[in-house]
């Protein structure tokens, strides 16, 4: 019986030190590899929202420790989060700038601190160096390109011999704006048929979408042949202005548009969008990879720009697969 009693007691003993060295790697396992803190814009389209979605599960799957701020479109809330995470010394702080001008005092302070800033999404404008490490975004100058070039094939199709165009563009001042605007006007600018009647700021909104749409249809009613719009909330608002004002989108106005959210697609399926440009915002595993090499003091790529698509009615659009976003 003793015997026995020594065999349990030893293998009580064994079990409770394997339950204590099961605890302590769970422990190390739950202990972040580093704290990211994130400024995000706001929530003002399915894309951001979208974005907002893969930075924390991607952060989740690469056990990083998170602090994500919504600035609720305000430059001065991203300024006041970008205080907080360097008060708080994080590891690494990301931001997508709303706008790019006016970061260099809050930038030189992360720098002065030690703490490396990633540009995700949008770009800065500055004429100060090495206030950031590197851009994790989408090329927009490129989506303004494939933009611009559906249209031109668009009216080869429809032999058109002169294209009106107006452009309700994303916030003044923000690199997907700036660079939309650029790659659709440099790619137009030596076909005689394309003019811009208006361009207006729409701000990426839903509401200011239709507000424009509602001005621009007023203003130039069937001289319209085309509308490009940054971004697919700000076409959705649009749409129902277009037709209220007793225009077909999609057949008597080519419509374009940018992000290719779900909606948008689904849209583009029925006939009433023409062409919509991919702006992917699956941006997190790309940020939690360069994180973690930063805090390791490695070596990051200057510009990460993901892959993108164009997708339009000139193909089988039952083959899109579910967007996610
Ligand atoms: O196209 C728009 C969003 O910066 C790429 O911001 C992003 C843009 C996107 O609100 O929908």
């Amino acid at each position: 019986m003793k015997k026995t009693g020594l065999i349990l007691s030893i293998c009580a003993l064994f079990f409770a030190l394997f339950l204590q060295g099961c605890g302590k790697v769970k422990e190390e396992k739950n202990e972040p590899r580093l704290l990211l803190g994130v400024s995000q814009i706001g929530s003002e389209s399915a894309w951001r929202i979208g974005n907002t979605k893969d930075i924390e599960e991607e952060a989740l799957n690469y056990g990083v420790g998170l602090m994500l701020e919504n600035a609720n479109q305000k430059q001065e809330n991203q300024i006041a989060a970008i205080r907080r995470f360097i008060a708080y010394k994080v590891d690494v702080i990301a931001f997508s700038p709303i706008v790019e001008e006016g970061w260099d005092n809050v930038l030189k302070e992360a720098k002065d601190a030690g703490i490396p800033v990633i540009l995700v999404d949008r770009d800065i404008n500055t004429s100060k160096e090495d206030l950031t490490t590197c851009l994790i975004g989408a090329d927009f100058y490129n989506e303004g390109v494939m933009a611009a070039e559906y249209l031109k094939r668009k009216a080869d199709s429809l032999q058109m011999d002169h294209v009106n165009i107006v452009e309700i563009t994303g916030t003044e001042n923000s690199t997907p704006m700036r660079q939309r605007q650029a790659g659709f006007f440099d790619t137009i600018k030596d076909d005689k048929r394309m003019t811009i009647l208006e361009s207006i700021d729409g701000d990426f909104l839903t509401s200011r979408g239709a507000e424009c749409m509602r001005y621009l249809l007023d203003t130039y009613g069937s001289e319209i042949d085309a509308v490009y719009s940054h971004n697919d909330e700000m076409t959705i608002g649009a749409l129902p202005e277009i037709e209220e004002a007793g225009f077909a989108p999609g057949k008597d106005m080519i419509i374009i548009s940018i992000d290719a959210g779900q909606e948008a697609i689904d849209v583009l399926k029925e006939g009433k969008i023409n062409c919509v440009v991919e702006c992917t915002p699956k941006l997190g595993k790309a940020l939690m990879e360069t994180a973690l090499k930063l805090k390791n003091g490695e070596e990051v790529d200057k510009v990460i720009h993901p892959e993108e698509l164009c997708f339009s009615d000139e193909m089988d659009t039952s083959t899109i697969a579910p967007r996610g976003y």
